[in-house]
């Protein structure tokens, strides 16, 4: 498991107990492909904890589909539609949550503020939505690419609430799924790959550094130099002289489906029934 998704579970895991409401974001195109059933099985768990759904990114998908899916995961947890880039509904989705949080003792204690954790997949728009929600008073990042927020950040809302946007997790279960799709068997397409930097960790981990710096004529010393290295080399520069890193995602993807970056496993002699161990193969330089 790359550090990176290791760091950003400890962080959900960290958080969301603390939480009172936990707003899980999910994309309106995809809502049952970006869902975490971990942190809403451990959210139902807890006393005095809440978790409800927001169905995000409306303007993408036929309205009478986001209305089933509405009424589908209302079933199982209060859940509001939105469109977090254009939102027409702000003051009833702050009027949901005060709903929900109404039914809480923090609530009722003076000394006491309610939290509510924003979590979702990558890109599903948590920042987007804290900003929309409190109008933009304190700038969070967005971005188009997958993995931007990189740790929790508060944002008072009122004087009762904070919100808290944090880092983008998938599944565990779904990252070795996404892995082995895109590196073992090339069953999803680059540009499909939702969490590529994650992906490309796992190259660098298969082939070494080493191997990616014969195969690419780089001299990186570790994965971000090498990233750098790669996107000035191959001219994926955007303004301000800023390396596109998904293009560079993206091209190491590429490259490995189309067996560019060769590889194999040699046995691993202390534990022989593991799949081994990864090693570039020999090839001549590009
Ligand atoms: N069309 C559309 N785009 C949206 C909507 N909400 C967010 N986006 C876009 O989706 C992208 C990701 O938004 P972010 O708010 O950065 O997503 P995030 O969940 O914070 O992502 P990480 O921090 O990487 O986990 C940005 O390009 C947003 O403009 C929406 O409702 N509709
Ligand atoms: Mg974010």
């Amino acid at each position: 498991m790359p550090f990176k998704t290791v760091k950003a579970w400890e962080i959900i895991w960290n958080n969301v107990r603390k939480a009172e409401l936990v707003l899980e974001v999910i994309d309106a195109r995809n809502p049952q492909g970006t869902r975490s059933p971990e942190i809403e099985a451990f959210v139902r768990k807890q006393e005095n904890r809440r978790l409800a759904i927001v169905l995000n990114k409306i303007d993408l998908a036929p309205r009478h589909i986001v209305q089933e899916w509405e009424a589908l995961l209302a079933k199982e947890s209060p859940t509001i539609c939105i469109s977090a880039r254009h939102p027409s509904n702000v003051s009833e989705f702050i009027a949901f949550m005060k709903d929900i949080l109404r039914d809480l003792p923090a609530w009722s204690e003076p000394d006491l503020h309610c939290s509510v954790l924003v979590v979702g997949y990558p890109n599903s728009g948590k920042s987007t939505l804290i900003q929309s929600l409190t109008r933009n008073r304190k700038k969070l990042g967005t971005s188009s690419q997958a993995g931007f927020t990189k740790v929790i950040q508060k944002i008072k809302l009122d004087e009762k609430i904070y919100l808290f946007d944090s880092p983008g997790v998938i599944p565990i279960a779904e990252y070795e799924a996404e892995t082995r799709q895109a590196l073992d068997t090339g069953s999803i397409a680059p540009q499909m790959v939702a969490d590529k930097e994650t992906v490309c960790e796992e190259i660098v981990r298969r082939v070494g550094l080493q191997g990616l710096n014969e195969i690419y004529g780089t001299t990186a010393a570790d994965k971000d130099e090498f990233v750098e290295q790669l996107g000035k080399a191959r001219g994926f520069i955007a303004r301000g002289a800023v390396v596109r890193e998904n293009d560079v995602f993206e091209l190491l993807i590429r490259d490995w489906q189309r067996n560019h970056i060769s590889y194999y496993y040699a046995p691993d002699p202390d534990d022989p029934k593991s799949r081994g161990i990864p090693h570039a193969a020999e090839r001549k330089r590009r």
